[in-house]
């Protein structure tokens, strides 16, 4: 048995039965012994599109996620997925061949150890066919328990040598992966405290909150003190069943939610990395409150935002604690839920988008013919463009489904390959990618994967026919914004040419048309929705200081 086999056992033995990646001389004997071991293998058309999938694959499925990659520009290709992921505490093992150092000279020798560095990931090398599988093994546990990618480097002479025998490997899946830490008590009191001292709380719910089961424990404890629930983006739409759920915080709050969060005097934030995003760009988003962070896990990425107090505890437990603290206490407070906070909340807001749907489709309007068909079997993917802010604003969560972002390495182009590793996980939902022109573009080879693979999988272009954010930012600051409109070609050709299908649609009545067609036909079907260039997100009207905050409350979902 040679050492790639030993190595493409192991993963085995660890659960993988998925993995993505695109071939290449320093693993291509690896990716095929997996093949052989019966692990379904996704090859996909680019390295980074691989790694997105992978990354795809965690958030869906919630297990941990294998892609393997080639020696130098393989790796490489990888590295900004691999960022996003690191950035989004996913357990990924990227197995990554490389040339042994007497190859120096070969263009394909990168040094990975500083590839994974600089982009945040673990390293690990395989060292000698001896060390073989303690070092997968030390890959997979740190992957899980550091809850992050870790590159596994295997140089070809390594797994090329003979695997000395006996094989023998202790996996690491049935490591418990969530240990629900209690807070320190005397660091409770204190919260306790803070919650008796407030009159208008706000609870903050991340993805950590939503991770850990947290939404009984934390809308009980924000019935009993009276706040306001509000979630960041990976949670988006979450808690909104609550009445006193007041959606995103962030810059993309409504406009009720922001006047609400500036009389704020205390906020609970659950499970939340306390990022720029969430809590203070484009402003601060709550200018007058003290900030408690409850966080299992602080020290991962340092706050951006300075909080007041930092517990170290999950999220459902601590929930549950403070709660039991406030009823010894027999602290029970009206805080901000009064007659006059749900009557704003239960106003109806006007859409800012006026009227019937007309060409070119206002993107407002494309969430609204979205959303009826979104139901608790779909997975909406939001790509990174000026686009984003749409679904984010005016396109509830389905009941039960879910959404998810790519947004965390900055770069565009990720919604596709993500969707794709979404579905691969998920193949019981529907998975919704919604995504830029400009964006699709630099990945649209992926179509042909999600063909290979036999996915149902729906892309909603949200075709601009330009780099829209550019087009936006161009002329803010006085430049001909026509430098950045890019014609594109028919998304519905590009579609059919890989094996897909498609349409392009202008108006309201053609989208449903087209939803309804891939409601019954599923595959793989490409909408090119060709939408308002003019039409500005309030995401930029925020930032360019446009006005007033127009972004709707959102209630509830839909059943
Ligand atoms: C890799 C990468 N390149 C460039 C950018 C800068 N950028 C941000 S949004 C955007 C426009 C994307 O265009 P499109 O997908 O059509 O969406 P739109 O903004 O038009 O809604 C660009 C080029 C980026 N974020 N990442």
């Amino acid at each position: 048995v040679k050492v790639y086999e030993a190595i493409a056992r192991a993963f085995v033995a660890e659960g993988v039965d998925t993995a993505f990646g695109v071939m290449g001389d320093a693993m291509l004997q690896w990716y095929a012994s997996m093949a052989e071991a019966g692990v379904r293998m996704v090859g996909a058309r680019h390295e980074a599109a691989a790694l997105a999938m992978a990354d795809g694959y965690v958030q869906s499925g919630g297990r941990l996620g294998v892609c393997g990659l080639t020696a130098g520009p393989g790796l490489a290709h990888g590295a900004v997925p691999l960022v996003g992921a690191a950035r989004a505490d996913l357990p990924l093992v990227v197995f990554a061949g490389d040339l042994p150092a007497a190859q120096r000279g070969n263009p394909a020798v990168f040094d990975q150890r500083r590839v994974a560095e600089t982009f945040e990931a673990g390293f690990v090398a395989v060292s000698s066919p001896a060390s073989a599988l303690d070092d997968v093994h030390r890959a997979f546990y740190r992957a899980r328990m550091d809850r992050r990618p870790v590159v596994l480097n295997a140089p070809t002479d390594v797994q090329a040598a003979e695997f000395p025998e006996p094989w023998s490997y202790r996996p690491t899946n049935g490591l418990p992966a969530v240990q629900r830490l209690g807070a320190d008590p005397s660091l409770r009191g204190a919260v306790v405290d803070l919650i008796a001292a407030s009159r208008r709380p706000v609870i903050v719910a991340g993805r950590g909150a939503m991770d850990s089961g947290a939404a009984d424990a934390l809308l009980a404890l924000a019935a009993r003190i009276g706040a306001l629930v509000a979630t960041t983006l990976p949670a988006k739409g979450w808690l909104d069943d609550d009445p006193f759920a007041v959606g995103l915080v962030g810059p993309l709050r409504s406009a009720v939610a922001e006047a609400l969060f500036d009389q704020a005097d205390l906020v609970l934030a659950f499970g939340c990395t306390l990022d720029r995003y969430a809590f203070t760009e484009g402003g601060l988003v709550f200018p007058e409150a003290k900030l408690v962070s409850v966080n299992v896990d602080p020290s991962a990425r340092p706050p951006h935002t300075p909080a007041d107090l930092h517990l170290v505890a999950d999220a459902r437990r601590a929930a549950r604690e403070i709660l039991l603290d406030l009823t010894e206490r027999g602290v029970k407070q009206p805080g901000f839920r009064t007659e006059d906070v749900s009557g704003r909340l239960r106003a109806a807001v006007p859409s800012p988008s006026a009227g019937p749907p007309s060409a070119p489709l206002d993107q407002r309007d494309v969430m609204a013919v979205l959303e009826p068909h979104l139901g608790p079997d779909h997975e909406v993917v939001v790509g990174v463009g000026h686009f984003f802010a749409f679904p984010c604003t005016h396109l509830r969560r389905p009941r039960g489904g879910r959404f998810r972002f790519c947004y965390r390495s900055g770069s565009i182009g990720y919604a596709l390959p993500t969707g794709i590793g979404c579905a691969a996980a998920s193949p019981e939902r529907t998975v919704v990618v919604i995504e830029g022109d400009g964006s699709l573009l630099q990945y649209v080879a992926e179509i042909d994967t999600a063909v290979r693979y036999g996915l149902r999988l729906l892309v909603v272009v949200m075709n601009d026919e330009a780099l829209g954010a550019e087009y936006y930012k161009l002329r803010n600051s006085g430049f001909d914004p026509a430098h950045a409109v890019f014609p594109t070609p028919s998304f519905a050709d590009v579609a059919r040419a890989f094996g897909a299908d498609g349409v392009v649609v202008r108006d309201g009545a053609e989208l449903e048309r087209a939803l309804t067609h891939f409601d019954r036909h599923g595959g793989v079907y490409v909408v090119d929705v060709r939408v308002d260039r003019d039409a500005m997100n309030d995401m930029y009207r925020k930032f360019q200081r446009v006005g007033p905050n127009q972004v709707p409350h959102q209630r509830e979902p839909s059943d």
